[in-house]
């Protein structure tokens, strides 16, 4: 589990991928999210290209499966996220479930709605650290919005908020 020193404002950065947009799946997808209790703090549609691709999957640039992966997320728009609350990188991965669709748990976004390793209809930040960068490497300062919601008052206890 990743270190939490921000309480609720703890970011993740999401990404519905382009499986997720063809098959419809973008409503469901935020919905999830929203349901959960998060706050959606920035939400756009985007291109993404080889450059941030390279250093979005830095890790993974070597892999014979690079390219393929790199093609499919440039197939079509992608729709990125910045969702806020209290361990919200270990929940949003909770919610999203394992890479491995077919293998992922019933209830998670990807145990109910893939089967695939690439096309798995999500990415979300792995560590506190990586969501910081991934946050910066996809929103400008401007994108992001610091509001009120009503809800937290019923989605948080007192002393957690
Ligand atoms: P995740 O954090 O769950 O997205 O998983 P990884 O960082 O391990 O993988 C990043 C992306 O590479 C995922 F979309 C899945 C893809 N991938 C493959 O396509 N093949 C593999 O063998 C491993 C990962």
């Amino acid at each position: 589990m990743s270190l939490n020193m921000k309480g609720i404002k703890e970011k993740s950065l999401i990404i519905v991928k382009p499986d997720g947009i063809q098959r419809g799946l973008i409503g469901e997808v935020i919905g999830r999210f929203e349901n959960k209790g998060l706050k959606i703090v920035g939400l756009k549609m985007m291109s993404l290209d080889e450059v941030v691709l390279r250093e979005h999957y830095a890790h993974h640039v070597d892999k014979p499966f690079f390219k393929s992966l790199a093609n499919f997320m440039q197939s079509s728009p992608v729709i990125v996220l910045c969702v806020e609350g209290l361990n919200v990188v270990d929940a949003v991965r909770l919610v999203c479930g394992v890479t491995k669709a077919y293998a992922a748990d019933p209830g998670s976004i990807r145990g109910d709605l893939a089967m695939s390793t690439a096309c798995n209809v999500v990415h979300a930040s792995d560590s506190v650290e990586n969501a910081e960068k991934e946050v910066k490497r996809f929103f400008k300062e401007d994108e992001l919005f610091d509001y009120d919601k009503a809800e937290y008052m019923h989605v948080y206890a007192e002393d957690e908020r």
